[in-house]
Formats: structure tokens, sequence, C-alpha cells
């Protein structure tokens, strides 16, 4: 890609610009290179499906830009998920774009690596600030920032990390001082990890002194041998299991070797409120009274339920009564039952089932059995897509099996069933929910996924009649 190399360019020169002209003394002795390491950022994330959950992913973003434009940084490197998904909206795109404007004006270089949730199969994100002059897109060639220089490692999916080929890597060294290495991976030695950084030190054909990843949330920092590795957390909380506080890394190499600190972002307030229930009648009363001790105007509230499992209490009720105080968005945990409510104003708009609508399109075509079939079999979301064409094959053949064509009388040999799992397909056909189809998990302390938790979601919307089981923390996606 000889575009890259082009805008690669232009900031070393910028940088060298700077730096020679400014003290020359000081770059005699040991220059000192600060640098932000920032990842997760997940621009475009309308959490509860809130457009202000929207603007505040944004303004986190922005406030880190902001502090590396007032510490005038020697770079900012991001570890993927700048965007929460692979398809964010042209606002999420153009907003973006006017943050690393800014940065780029102060010319400080962004360098970034491709995360799994914004991810694309071929052409990145990345790659189009890239060709705008706003970002660089790390890789196996080296950016230099003095005596440092950058690598980078997009995201890999967890079953493709044993067949990584370290050897993109080779004559890739350089004679720099310090070579940092950046990822979007979960990592060993911390206890999640699906990848080792031993491995990695080991492989590739440079001394690493530094590893600095995104997708883990929450801030992380340790030694593997001499080599720092380090996770600066998400930026914002992307689920109510992010509680501490959201931060990012200022990495300082200069004479003494690399020193990393943590920079909090001051972000929305996130309220948990326990309501413990007792077998009385003033049971709204009482969790009342509890929320009326808490300042909850403009934040996210969490009203988590325990106690007498027997009294039941309604849950649209207490979202109001903390609308009615100003919540920006209102959230109830049960932890009697493990299970979390749509918490959303905007979900209680009523609609028409659109599964229903299509089955009455349907019907008005008059498609024949093995039309009828077809389609169930391509809309039924539980269903792999590559395995699609075997079992409309399978299914077909069989319909056509039992067919008596002297006595064409119709008939069902798979009545047409409700949107649910049906019994006559093999489970093989079926997708897991936890599988790796869907996007690997980026949570911390959960080993639920984030995706599962949006598809979760979005089926609990379609049939309402039946939700799909969820845990309660399930419920931080609504
Ligand atoms: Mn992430």
């Amino acid at each position: 890609m000889p575009k890259r190399g082009v805008v690669h360019q232009q900031f070393e020169l910028q940088y060298g610009n700077l730096k020679s002209g400014e003290n020359i003394i000081e770059s005699q002795m040991e220059t000192e290179i600060k640098l932000i390491h920032t990842a997760d950022s997940h621009i475009g994330y309308r959490q509860y499906h809130s457009e202000k959950r929207r603007q505040d992913f944004l303004d986190a973003f922005s406030v880190v830009v902001n502090d590396a434009i007032d510490m005038q940084v020697d770079a900012v490197i991001h570890a993927g998920d700048l965007f929460d998904s692979r398809n964010p909206t042209l606002d999420d795109i153009l907003d973006t774009m006017s943050i690393l404007s800014r940065l780029k004006t102060s010319g400080i270089p962004f360098l970034a690596i491709v995360g799994n949730h914004e991810s694309k199969q071929y052409t990145q994100w990345l790659d189009l600030y890239e060709t705008m002059g706003i970002a660089t897109r790390l890789g196996t060639e080296p950016y230099r920032i003095g005596k440092v220089a950058v690598y980078g490692i997009d995201s890999v999916p967890k079953s493709k990390i044993p067949l990584f080929d370290y050897s993109v890597f080779d004559g890739k060294g350089t004679d720099s001082h310090y070579n940092i290495l950046v990822m979007h991976q979960l990592m060993k030695p911390f206890s999640f990890g699906e990848w080792d950084c031993e491995e990695v030190i080991q492989s590739v054909p440079f001394d690493v002194h530094a590893i600095l990843l995104g997708d883990y949330h929450k801030y992380e920092k340790t030694k593997v041998g001499d080599v720092w590795v380090t996770y600066p957390g998400s930026t914002e909380r992307n689920s109510t299991a992010e509680r501490e506080m959201r931060s990012y890394n200022v990495i300082t190499i200069g004479s003494a070797g690399i020193d990393i600190s943590r920079r909090i972002v001051l972000t929305r307030e996130f309220v948990f409120i326990s309501a413990v229930l007792r077998d009385n009648s003033r049971s709204y009363e009482e969790i009342f009274d509890t929320i009326k001790e808490y300042d909850i105007a403009d934040k996210v509230v969490v009203v988590e339920i325990s106690g007498d499992s027997s009294v039941s209490v309604s849950y649209s009720e207490i979202e109001d009564f903390l609308l009615s105080r100003n919540a920006l968005v209102p959230k109830i945990q049960d932890l009697r039952t493990g299970k979390g409510m749509i918490s959303d104003v905007s979900i209680g708009v009523s609609f028409s089932d659109p599964d229903e609508a299509v089955k009455g399109e349907i019907k008005n075509m008059n498609l024949t059995n093995a039309g009828l079939l077809i389609d169930e079999i391509v809309r039924d979301p539980f269903i792999v897509k590559s395995k699609v064409d075997a079992l409309a094959e399978e299914r077909i053949s069989a319909l056509i099996e039992g067919m008596d064509f002297k006595n064409p009388i119709k008939q069902t040999l798979y009545p047409v069933v409700d949107r649910e799992r049906s019994s006559q397909v093999p489970k093989e056909y079926y997708k897991e929910v936890d599988s790796e189809n869907i996007d690997k998990l980026s949570t911390e302390g959960s080993a639920e996924s984030t995706r599962s938790e949006k598809i979760i979601e979005k089926e609990v919307i379609k049939n309402e009649k039946k939700p799909a089981p969820r845990q309660y923390n399930l419920g931080d996606y609504l």
C-alpha cells in the first residue's frame, strides 16, 4: 500500500521538525518520549438506546484527545475498538474524524490497530482515516518515534490465534532502543488470556519492551520478564459490570526506561441502589424511600432487587419513579430471579410484530410446501448460514420422497412452526449463542460476550412472548 508509506513519512517529518527545532541540547541528552495509550472507545455505541449515551462514548474519547493535546504527547496509540461496530453511522464517522483532526492540527500522530468490534472484511475504517492523513494504521512496518519503534497486530479471532504467522515480522527489526507492540487480544498471563504474551515475546524477531493492549475493558498492568504488559481500560462503561473509574495510560520513555501511569477519565455516573424486599405491603414505599436517598439526576441508575422472592413488584412502576426523579436511564436488576428487565423507555413504544407481518405476507404468496420450507430455514435465526444449503437440500429430498405423485394432496412434512427451535432440526445446524460465530468477548470479570448480549436483546424485542433466558447482568445491553 503505497499511500500508507506517504502518510507515515509526513508524520515523521512533522515529528522531526518539532524536536530538532525546539531543544537541541535536550536531544543530545536523553529525549523523553511521552505517549498516550488508549483503547476500547466504542464510539457509536447507543447504550440503552440512548442518544445521550452515544454522545458519552464520543465525549470520553474526546477527553483523551484533549489531554493528549494539553500534554503535547508525541503520539496517541489506540489499541483497537475505536468504533463499537463494523458499521458505524455517518455521524460516528464524521464526529470521530473531527476529533482526530484536532490531534492532527496539534501535530500529534494517531497510531491505531483494528479491534474485533470494528473489524471489516477488507478495507478498514482506519484506512479511510489514514488516506485522509489523520491516522496511521500500525502493522509489521515499524513506526518510529525517535528511539522508539511501534508495531501492531490487528485483532485475531480466537480460533486463528494458533495459526498466527510470526514470519510477517521477519526482517522488520530496527536499531531502535525500544520496541512497542500494540495488540487487541485477551492475553496471558492474565487469567482471562487466550494468547500468551510469553509466546509473542519469544516469537517476534525484535526485543519487545512493552505490549500495549486493548479488548479487556478493565485497567491492568503487569510485567512478563522485563516486558510491560498493560490494558488501559475502556474509556466509557460498556456495561454495568464496568464499575471502576475508566482510564487511559500515559507511557513515558526516558533515560530511566519505561514508565506507565494510569489517568482517570471522568464519565457519566452509574448509581447502584440496592433494594431488599420484605414480606409486607410497604414494598414500593421502602424502595422509593431508598431511591430518594440518592442523587440520581442525569445518571444511569440500576436498582438491584433482592430479598423475599414471594414479593412481587412492578418493574415499570419503579422505572417510572426513577424517571420522575430525572434519571437518564432507569434499570432494574432482579437478583432474586436472576432476570434483567427491559428498562428502556424507547421499547415502550408498541409496534406490530415484524415476524407476524412477514408470515402474513408469505401466506399471501401461496408458496408450495417446498417454498415454505426453504423460507423457514432461511429465516430461522438459530440456523448457521453455512448449513442452510445442506439443510434445505436434505429437507426437500425428504419432502419429495414423502410425496405421493398419484394423489397430490397438500401435505406438510414439517409444519411451519413459530420462531422457536424446532425439534426436527438436528442440533448441529444451530448456532450456539456463545460460540465463535459471534464476536468474542470484551467484558471484564464475566465470561459473557458483549455481542451475545446484544443478540439476546434483539431476540427479546422481536419475540416478546418468549424472552431468551438471560442472566441479570445481560440486561446491561438493553
Ligand atoms: Mn472492546
